[in-house]
């Protein structure tokens, strides 16, 4: 995957570029990051990239043209292929659905505001969707695009070695949060222990005991999730027996 980004920081991304799971998909080359600075396409360097906004009112907006020219250079670079998106607390919210859609483009150039956003006419001509990670402002979208980026990365093949690694996390475990994991040492400050089934080396109860903790998890702690999940026969028993056994520990 290829992505662009046009970004007034483009330093911040040295949080993915240089570490982790991101680190690792750019070295095997299964994604590619290049950016553009609105800075260096502005005539007086350091003076043109801002402008406060028509009608009055406090704060500033990033101004069009430097925008174009960075679309325009992004876009040369691929043919033009590149599908942009818009980071920006007024855009469709990501959810799994949408990640998967986007993760069948090659190219995408991710459009980064600043202050108080863009100005208007970008998003109008230029920009073909307009996305946002969540209902929260923050102070750039250069953080939102890291997100998205971590996000799509983990789902290129290739990139995470175990296949079944990213399926089994949260959400992707068809709808249900993940199950308690535990590592060395067997008891912890000398009466914490790890749950003994694990220790048995006992596959398909082990595999039973995590779906039921699953289960249980996403019930105490994602009722709106748990709520949307619709169980199998199997599941109504396991969830059945994790309540009861809820029930007798706390008596
Ligand atoms: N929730 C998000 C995206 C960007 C952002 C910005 C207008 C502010 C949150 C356009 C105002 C962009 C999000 C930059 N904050 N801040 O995805």
């Amino acid at each position: 995957m290829w992505i662009g980004i046009i970004s007034l920081f483009p330093e911040m991304f040295k949080a993915i570029i240089d570490y982790g799971i991101t680190n690792k998909g750019i070295k095997k080359k299964l994604l590619t990051l290049n950016f553009w600075n609105p800075r260096d396409y502005t005539k007086k360097k350091y003076h043109n990239v801002d402008c406060n906004i028509y009608g009055g009112g406090s704060g500033v907006i990033l101004k069009a043209e430097p925008l174009i020219k960075s679309i325009h250079a992004a876009q040369y670079k691929v043919n033009n292929s590149a599908k942009l998106f818009y980071l920006s607390p007024q855009g469709k919210k990501i959810n799994k659905s949408y990640i998967n859609n986007l993760l069948t483009y090659k190219n995408i150039i991710l459009l980064c505001g600043r202050y108080k956003g863009i100005d208007e006419r970008i998003i109008n001509y230029y920009i073909d969707e307009e996305i946002s990670i969540g209902d929260y402002i923050l102070s750039g979208g250069e953080l939102p695009a890291m997100v998205l980026i971590d996000i799509l990365t983990r789902l290129i093949p290739g990139v995470l070695n175990t296949k079944s690694s990213n399926d089994t996390d949260s959400f992707f475990n068809n709808g249900l949060l993940d199950s308690p994991h535990y590592t060395r040492p067997r008891i912890l400050k000398n009466k914490e222990k790890v749950p003994e089934i694990l220790l048995s080396g006992h596959h398909k109860k082990i595999q039973e005991w995590r779906l039921q903790q699953s289960l249980g998890n996403t019930w105490l702690k994602r009722p709106d999730l748990f709520k949307k999940k619709k169980l199998t026969k199997e599941e109504k028993i396991l969830f059945n027996e994790f309540k009861n056994k809820l029930i007798k520990k706390n008596l």
